[in-house]
């Protein structure tokens, strides 16, 4: 009946605790303003900005989209493909409202996005739906939780999808041998340049982020 078919949330996945939210905000902060202040930066302004001489501020690029989170299933109400079969799943229903910790591994930013990778553990990928990374990119063969991210900002008019989208295409290039151009390293690591306005810094120690596997409805 109608209730039933509004009782899907919007999407399911890890909600990051408020103080460590405050902390990666900052951290992704930090790194804006590092990356921005690089002469190897400044010779790739063009892939922001498109055009050679103009500058950028990469704090007022990327805009904040709220709630710090890692998606596992995007279901729009019921209307995304798989949803109602992705909430009925017994891990689902078991972990539901439980803590674990996301392993963050990187910070990545492109011209239209700004995200954390997230290294999903064995137990934590019971809850990754098995067509995610099928579903974005068909004809690759990435493994399951290669799209896990936070995303920590979009540019003017990109939609937040594309923060996973991006770091699948990073991931793609990393599977296929390439290390991206060694930049230098920073405070945190190293940072890698993979073209096209897309950098990496990987963490030298990944954060643990204490997060809540639920549901938002909006
Ligand atoms: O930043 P995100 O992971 O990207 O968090 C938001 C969240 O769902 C609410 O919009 C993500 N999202 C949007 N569309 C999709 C999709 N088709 N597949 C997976 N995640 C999606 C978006």
């Amino acid at each position: 009946g109608p209730l039933e078919e509004t009782s899907l949330p919007l999407f399911f996945g890890w909600f990051l605790c408020p103080s460590f939210q405050e902390k990666l905000r900052s951290m992704a902060k930090d790194f804006l303003k590092t990356l921005q202040g690089l002469e190897a930066f400044k010779k790739h302004l063009s892939d922001f900005t498109g055009e050679a001489e103009k500058e950028v501020d990469l704090e007022q690029h990327f805009q904040d989209k709220g709630m710090l989170h890692c998606t596992t299933k995007l279901c729009d109400y019921g209307k995304a493909e798989g949803s109602k079969e992705y909430a009925e799943q017994q891990a689902v229903k078991d972990r539901y409202g439980s803590m674990s910790e996301l392993k963050l591994s990187a910070l990545f930013l492109t011209p239209r996005t700004l995200g954390a990778r997230v290294s999903l553990t064995e137990d934590q990928l019971q809850l990754w739906p098995a067509d995610a990374e099928k579903e974005a990119m068909p004809d690759a063969d990435l493994p399951p939780g290669s799209r896990a991210h936070v995303t920590l900002g979009c540019a003017e008019g990109v939609e937040p999808v594309q923060t996973g989208l991006d770091l699948l295409e990073l991931v793609l290039l990393q599977q296929q041998g390439q290390e991206g151009e060694q930049v230098q390293d920073l405070d945190l690591g190293p940072l890698a340049y993979y073209g096209k306005g897309m950098w990496v810094l990987s963490l030298h120690e990944s954060s643990l982020a204490p997060a809540c596997f639920c549901s938002y409805y909006g």
